[in-house]
């Protein structure tokens, strides 16, 4: 009877949404059971690029079928501005000497500049958070990553690579610009769908200030091919731009946020920012997540990678050399990532942090 009734309610819904899933009444529990989870797989296949955590859902339908249609969401003050002071100051010592650097965190100075006093003018990035302890709160923070489950498809996480940005005024060269690029053409792992960015403001951030621009929807595209861009008063090292937009469909939009406000976006979005047209320096924070468990290492060389590739191993190749003082060439693009990878949640399978 129990049964019967719940064929009747199955096979009322399987209708609606499988109907090549037919169901007899001499099934048993056992395999309704998996007819259920074949069904629940058939309703979530709307949804290639997001995740749903139950009744612990961080967030709505909504705003997964905007992530689906669009590539990324924001989600609006999900930081404190406790939080935000504290990332802050601490980006200040750096900057200032007032707290000595761990050498592995990767602070990159205004070649103009860099001779002069050590000050936030001319730091314009700081990487490899995971060497300094209250940055990194940033990449292990319960708030960015109970979203970033959605995206990576579980509570196993990876954070691949993280910067704070402090984009200094644009000196009237136009280099403070960041092209439009896509994300994953950094990352040697796959797959694309199961990585997801985030990027916080730590203040408002503004057209004026160079804010993010993205071309919503192309996240849906392929990896395309990137070089530096050939403009006029060049570009910042290692920031690579497509190299074809003309086959790129879709008008780009600029996103203004205010402090503590969230971006979480897809590694394939075509994305960049514009210049800094005030005196003041604009900072964010921003973390790469990967799923620990279902993403894996992929060969880079004979890819549209490779070139990039080489360029950020030869940096680590002359960093490793400087402060370990050792041989490093041997190591590989794959390594490079291993090494800067760190768990910050669930368990790890990609061998990050261990092999
Ligand atoms: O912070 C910015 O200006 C741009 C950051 C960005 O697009 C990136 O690092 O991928």
């Amino acid at each position: 009877m129990f049964t019967n009734r719940l064929y009747l309610f199955f096979g009322h819904i399987q209708q609606q949404f499988q109907p090549k899933l037919l169901l007899n009444n001499k099934m048993t529990i056992g395999s309704l059971k998996q007819r259920l989870k074949l069904l629940s797989t058939a309703t979530e296949s709307k949804y290639r690029y997001s995740f749903t955590n139950g009744a612990n859902d961080k967030i709505s339908n909504e705003q997964r079928d905007f992530y689906e249609e669009n590539g990324y969401i924001l989600i609006k003050k999900l930081l404190s501005d406790n939080d935000i002071e504290r990332y802050w100051q601490r980006f200040q010592d750096l900057a200032t000497g007032k707290v000595e650097p761990n050498p592995l965190l990767l602070l990159q100075r205004e070649l103009a500049t860099a001779k002069q006093a050590i000050h936030e003018r001319n730091l314009y990035k700081v990487q490899e958070l995971y060497a300094d302890d209250v940055l990194f709160e940033y990449c292990r923070h319960p708030l960015v990553l109970d979203i970033v489950e959605a995206f990576t498809g579980g509570p196993n996480i990876l954070a691949i690579h993280s910067m704070l940005i402090n984009k200094p005024p644009d000196a009237g060269t136009k280099s403070s610009r960041h092209p439009l690029h896509q994300d994953l053409h950094y990352f040697p792992m796959r797959p694309a769908d199961r990585i997801v960015g985030t990027w916080t403001a730590m203040e408002k951030i503004t057209k004026e200030n160079g804010c993010l621009s993205a071309i919503p929807g192309t996240h849906k595209g392929e990896h395309l091919e990137h070089d530096y861009p050939e403009w006029e008063g060049g570009v910042n090292k290692l920031y690579y731009g497509i190299k074809d937009m003309k086959n790129v469909v879709g008008d780009r939009i600029h996103i203004e946020m205010e402090r503590g406000d969230c971006l979480f976006f897809h590694p394939l979005l075509i994305h960049g920012s514009g210049m800094n047209r005030t005196k003041g320096f604009r900072k964010a924070i921003s973390c790469h997540f990967a799923s620990s468990t279902d993403c894996h290492y992929i060969e880079i060389k004979g890819t549209i990678q490779e070139k990039l590739a080489q360029e950020i191993l030869d940096v680590y190749h002359r960093r490793a050399r400087s402060f370990m003082g050792g041989d490093s060439d041997n190591m590989t693009y794959k390594d490079l990532w291993r090494n800067r990878s760190r768990l910050v949640r669930g368990e790890d399978k990609i061998g990050a942090t261990t092999s």
